[in-house]
Parts: C-alpha cells; sequence; structure tokens
C-alpha cells in the first residue's frame, strides 16, 4: 500500500457582491478500482469481481490461454479476448490480503473493502480476484478530475476517487439546486471515460460527502437544509466524515446511534465528553452545519509504503527476507518522492508485530532528500530502537516534512551523498 497524507493551503472562497446560496459537490467514482479494472476485461462485466492481492506471474496465465486455444497468438491478443473462466477466483487465494474494493455484483456477497480475501472467499468463492494497478487507477483518475476543473473550476481533491467542487458561483451551478451542473458532469465523465460517479450537492461539504452516498451508484443526490431530519438524521453516526469507530464507540455507550440523536443530545454535555472543539463540532455537525471551506491546493506532508508479509516474520531468524523488502520500500518511497517532485526531512519506519501492536519511531534528518540509500540508512538507524525480539506481520517506511524539490534552494546543491558507513551493522 502506498499513501500520501495532506495539508491544504491556498483557500478558496468567493467574494462576489451578489450572494448565491451555498452549493457544494462532492462527486465520488463508483466502484473506482473494481471499474478501472472492468475497463480492460469487459468480459467480467456484472460478475462478482473483488480487487485485493498482489500481481500473479503473466506466464500461468498463458500456459492456461494456450490450453484452451492453442492455436490462438495470446502474447497479441486483446485483453477481452481473455475467456472468464481463466480468470483467478477468490475460492483459490491463500494469504492475508485485503480487499481495496468490490464490484455492485460482489458486495451483493456481502464482501467489500478492508475485509480479507480468504474471508470475502467464504461469502463469494466464485468471485473472479484481480490484482491492484496503482498506476491505472491513477492515470484514470487525473482523467476525470481534469474534466471536471473545465466544467466547473474551483475543485478540492480528496483522494484517487473523490473530490468537492464548488457550484455556487459556477455557471448553471444553481440550476434546480445544482442538478443540471451534477448531470453534465457526470455525463462528461462518461462519455470520456466510460465510468460512473455518483454526485451529492447541498449547502456544505459536510452533507455533500454524506449526499453522494445516499444514491450510489451512478446517482445523484440534492440535497437542502430541509431534508436534514428526513434524510440525515435516521443514518448512522459513523456516516459523517470526521466520527471515527472510536469515537463511534464513545458515543453508543452515551447511547448515541444515529445521527439525529446527536443532534437532540445536550450540546454542553458533549463537550463534557469530548472537550469544548470536538464536543461543539459533533453537535454542529449533526446538526448538519459546516462552514469549512473548499481548498483547491494541497501539497503532501508525507508519503509512505508500507507491506504486510504472507507469513509473520523474525527479525532475527527471517533477516535473509526482511532485509531487502526494508530496501525496497524505501526504494519505492524515493520512487514516490522524486515522481512527486519532494525531498523529506523525517525518515519515519512502521512495525506491526504478530500480536498486532504498531510502532512508529522517526527522526528529522540534517538534509532533505529522496535518495534511496540515505532514506535506507535512517530509517535502518530507526530500527535500533525498535524491539526486534518479536515477530512482525507489516513493515512501513515513510518520509515527512517534505519540501518541493524546487524550494530547497541553494542547500540542495550541497546535498552530499554520504558513504554507506551504516548498512554494515544493520539490523536487518
Ligand atoms: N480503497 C482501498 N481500501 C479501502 C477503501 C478503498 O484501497 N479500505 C480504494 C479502492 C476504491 C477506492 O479506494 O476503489 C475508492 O474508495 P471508495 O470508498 O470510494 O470505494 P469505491 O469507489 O470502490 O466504491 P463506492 O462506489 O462505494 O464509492
Ligand atoms: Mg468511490
Amino acid at each position: 500500500m502506498n499513501s500520501v497524507e495532506f495539508s491544504n493551503h491556498a483557500e478558496n472562497r468567493d467574494h462576489q457582491a451578489v450572494s448565491l446560496p451555498r452549493r457544494i459537490a462532492h462527486l465520488d467514482m463508483d466502484a473506482f478500482y473494481a471499474s478501472v479494472e472492468l475497463l480492460r476485461y469487459p468480459q467480467l462485466k456484472g460478475l462478482p469481481v473483488v480487487i485485493g492481492g498482489s500481481r500473479r506471474r503473466e506466464d500461468m496465465y498463458l500456459e492456461r490461454l494456450r490450453q484452451i486455444d492453442p492455436d490462438k497468438d495470446w502474447q497479441n491478443a486483446p485483453l477481452s479476448d481473455i475467456p472468464v473462466e481463466v480468470f483467478p477466483r477468490l475460492k483459490d487465494y491463500a494469504g492475508r490480503g485485503v480487499i481495496t474494493t468490490a464490484t455492485y455484483a460482489a458486495r451483493q456477497f456481502g464482501v467489500g473493502s478492508a475485509m480479507g480475501l480468504m474471508k470475502a472467499a467464504l461469502l463469494c468463492p466464485q468471485a473472479v480476484l484481480l490484482p491492484v494497478d496503482f498506476e491505472e487507477y491513477r492515470k484514470y483518475s487525473k482523467q476525470f478530475k481534469s474534466i471536471i476543473t473545465d466544467i466547473a473550476p474551483v475543485m478540492q481533491d480528496r483522494g484517487v476517487d473523490e473530490v468537492y467542487v464548488d457550484f455556487t458561483n459556477t455557471p448553471g451551478g444553481q440550476r434546480e439546486g445544482g442538478r443540471v451542473l451534477a448531470r453534465l458532469i457526470q455525463k462528461s465523465i462518461f462519455q470520456a471515460t466510460q465510468l460512473t460517479c455518483s454526485i451529492g450537492v447541498a449547502p456544505n461539504k459536510l452533507l455533500s460527502k454524506m449526499a453522494s452516498e445516499l444514491n450510489k451508484p451512478n446517482g445523484i443526490c440534492i440535497l437542502s437544509e430541509e431534508d436534514l431530519q428526513t434524510k440525515i438524521w435516521p443514518l448512522a453516526c459513523r456516516k459523517i466524515n470526521g466520527i471515527g469507530p472510536k469515537t463511534d464507540e464513545k458515543l453508543k455507550s452515551l447511547g448515541i446511534t444515529l445521527i439525529g440523536q446527536l443532534a437532540l443530545y445536550d450540546p454542553n454535555e458533549l463537550i463534557t465528553h469530548f472537550g469544548q472543539n470536538y464536543g461543539r463540532w459533533l453537535f454542529e455537525a449533526a446538526n448538519g452545519r459546516d462552514d469549512s471551506p473548499i481548498t483547491t491546493y494541497s501539497e503532501p506532508v508525507s508519503l509512505s509504503r508500507e507491506t504486510t508479509f504472507e507469513r509473520d516474520l523474525h527479525p532475527a531468524s527471517d533477516k535473509d527476507r526482511l532485509t531487502p523488502i526494508f530496501t525496497r520500500l524505501c526504494e519505492q518511497v524515493s520512487n514516490d518522492l522524486k515522481r512527486k517532485g519532494y525531498l523529506g526531512k523525517t525518515v519515519g519506519i512502521k512495525m506491526k508485530y504478530d500480536n498486532f501492536k504498531t510502532v512508529t519511531r522517526d527522526q528529522k534528518i540534517d538534509i532533505a532528500t529522496d535518495d534511496p540509500k540515505e532514506i535506507r540508512r535512517y530509517a535502518g538507524e530507526l530500527l535500533k530502537r525498535v524491539d526486534l525480539t518479536k515477530k512482525i506481520r507489516l513493515l512501513g517506511v515513510r518520509m515527512g516534512s517534505l519540501v518541493k524539490v524546487g524550494e530547497w534552494g541553494a542547500e540542495q546543491g550541497s546535498r552530499e551523498t554520504r558513504p554507506e558507513e551504516g548498512l554494515n551493522q544493520e539490523l536487518f
């Protein structure tokens, strides 16, 4: 898995003479990774398909394809020619990978994001299992976002498959409460990519995010303040973006499960339990109030890569396996930095033990870097600060305190490549 954390900078607020009612859209692609895969393999349309796990050897398929039709030139055949029966099935999976997403046909069996593949195999053994291909998803992500900004330029990127768009002052953005523009965006994305998305339009970001889920897939939901009690209050508190599992548990212990209950709770009580800021925010959010701005530009604050092993590994006895994995993670983070044009000034590692306890360690470094050897050296140093006597199931490397390559200025020129003195004494 790779991940990017963002901090928001420039914010965009319109200060126009005539103030129109705020119309904020949230757009979220439908079963994104899976839908992109179906563009390659249209023969899988309508079938349960889950995305997860790692890539298998292509030549394994070739062998099976040759068995099916020895005369066909499979090397040069279009991917859409691959017969459905050749695709790997969930029931044949063994390992500890998790589902990133599933097609709607697969979701009917109760499988979905974050579920272990082997657990999902019990629910839907016949589902086709495809590996993740982030490159491909990033490509489509860029494409659908650029279609949106051509139509409505004030857009906030929220990750690979979702954005907020300010319709307020965009031509047509007020028509039918935003439905006309939402339809145009949906249609334009579909025409260009064959991908569908769902859009919610509401007076603020908080409500629009919930609205976009209400008519999924390929839906539009226009939400006004009057709809709050009928459409939002019956939903579980977790549906509010900003209420995580821990808060949800705490709310439940107070007898609050639905947003409507939270909205009618005594705000002072909430402040007692959750503190001044968060307690107040919970109350306001449940009442549909949110004035957070659309931020149109964001810089990553960190880039990280991590991997969960097929089986737990011990730092001493599995050193030979861990060393290349660790080095590879550093190289991947380095590539991510280079691709995005950043240098990092903090190196961090993450380790999850076989008892699921997670530890992280990080260290500021003198000169910002994107060099894989440097990252590897500092990350190796950090290993000395964690317990290496227990088996581990996950290992991660992170670079933080990022600066744009060009903005690092004179110091960048003096960046020295250091000797690899640390490598010999590495712990793994
Ligand atoms: N994703 C992931 N791990 C998760 C959740 C999501 O890797 N635990 C990835 C796969 C998804 C993409 O992020 O395709 C977008 O996440 P969404 O929550 O928007 O899920 P989908 O787009 O797949 O489905 P939906 O139609 O419900 O939006
Ligand atoms: Mg989505």
